[in-house]
């Protein structure tokens, strides 16, 4: 076995996973019960026979006042932050993990840009699995890499990119009892899926067009596929036109080719080598959309953005937005449609960057004059 014992732990795995409690029906449940129960019936019953959850999914679907004026559309921004360990990872991992658990396994391993990894590492703490965890070396998230340890995992760095990292993980996955909780394991895909059903029930209909980041490509996959399962049984009569951004220095897809040493801010979407490179592509062409890059620039200005309205994501989330704001300045937006910007994960697992476009904050005497002078305010009573 590669993995390391957890060593405190000797109990039966089945044992620390309790049947859920039986719960009221969604409409009288006061607390979100996570996407196994709320989506039993549209997830793959083997999974749903072992749950594995941390109430992952019911995240917010804001609406941006900001980037509604800006484009003329009603803009509405998914925030998967709010997930567990702060990223839509969660929703697929509850799925894998518990589908590793009703398979038996003893051990799950995954490659990750740092998110992956998080979910992963607390998903298999969960369920009492060993996990271990291959990144590329410097190139994640300090916050990221925090979970990852605190959650148990054994976390290994590679001197290479995350293309490289998933090779090693594939192999290992091929000749070891481990089990590959990539997004190329399709328990993943079916998990996530489940933000676009939420998508829908919340608006009551699915939205004209979809804008989401693109790293691995399993997200476009995943997204693509529930807003088809919805459609395909009548519960919304459209589809959205999907467009997909990744950074222009990790553009695979847009450039049609692999890159060897793909560099941009957003570490999440460090990608050169897509696994769901295909169904990407499909998901932009079967609705009329694309796949296209934004630049680091763009990405760190659209995080400002939507950080100024409250809402506080990650970096690679927000070339979501920038590919928002490229598609209104581009005019191929339509006025008044419903956009939804997917924010995949929360900004406080990066807080550098936040911090490096901000001023110190000025240190003042604990008293409320000059308090009030470094506030600028006037016409006290
Ligand atoms: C915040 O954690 O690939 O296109 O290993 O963390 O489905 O890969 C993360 C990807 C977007 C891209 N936004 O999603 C990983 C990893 C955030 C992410 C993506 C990721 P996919």
């Amino acid at each position: 076995m590669l993995l390391l014992s957890r060593g405190l732990y000797t109990a039966d795995v089945t044992e620390t996973v309790p049947p859920p409690p039986d719960t009221a029906p969604r409409a009288a449940s006061t607390q979100w019960r996570g996407v196994l129960e709320e989506y039993a019936d549209r997830l793959p019953v083997e999974a749903a026979a072992t749950p594995v959850t941390l109430r992952e999914g019911g995240t917010p679907l804001v609406y941006s006042c900001e980037l509604s004026e800006a484009t003329g559309c009603q803009v509405w921004l998914k925030f998967e932050g709010v997930n567990p360990t702060g990223s839509f990872k969660d929703r697929g991992m509850a799925v894998a993990i518990s589908g590793a658990v009703g398979t038996g396994a003893e051990g799950v391993i995954c490659a990750s840009t740092g998110n992956t990894s998080a979910a992963a590492a607390a998903y298999a703490g969960k369920a009492r699995l060993t996990c271990g965890v291959i990144v590329p070396r410097g190139k994640i998230a300090l916050g990221k890499l925090a979970q990852a340890l605190v959650h148990g995992a054994t976390v290994l760095q590679v001197d290479g990119s995350f293309d490289d990292a998933l090779q090693v993980c594939r192999d290992l996955d091929e000749r070891y009892p481990v089990e590959l909780v990539n997004s190329v394991n399709p328990l993943r895909i079916q998990g996530q899926k489940t933000a676009a059903f939420e998508v829908c029930d919340f608006l009551g209909r699915a939205p004209d067009v979809h804008v989401m980041p693109v790293g691995n490509a399993g997200n476009i996959t995943a997204y693509w596929l529930g807003y088809r399962e919805y459609a395909e049984d009548g519960i919304t009569d459209g589809l959205p036109v999907m467009r997909g951004y990744q950074a222009a220095g990790a553009a695979p897809i847009v450039r049609g080719q692999r890159v060897a040493d793909p560099t941009t801010i957003a570490t999440a979407i460090r990608i050169g080598n897509p696994a769901s490179w295909d169904s990407a592509v499909a998901a932009a062409q079967e609705s009329d959309g694309s796949i296209r890059s934004v630049t680091d620039r763009d990405i760190l200005a659209a995080y400002r953005m939507v950080a100024r309205e409250g809402v506080f994501c990650e970096m690679a989330s927000a070339a979501s937005v920038a590919g928002l704001l490229k598609l209104s300045e581009a005019g191929e937006l339509t006025p008044d449609q419903t956009v939804v910007c997917v924010l995949t994960g929360h900004g406080l697992k990066d807080p550098d960057w936040a911090i490096a476009g901000a001023a110190p904050p000025p240190v003042v005497e604990a008293d409320v004059d000059a308090a009030a002078a470094s506030l600028g305010l006037s016409g006290a009573s």
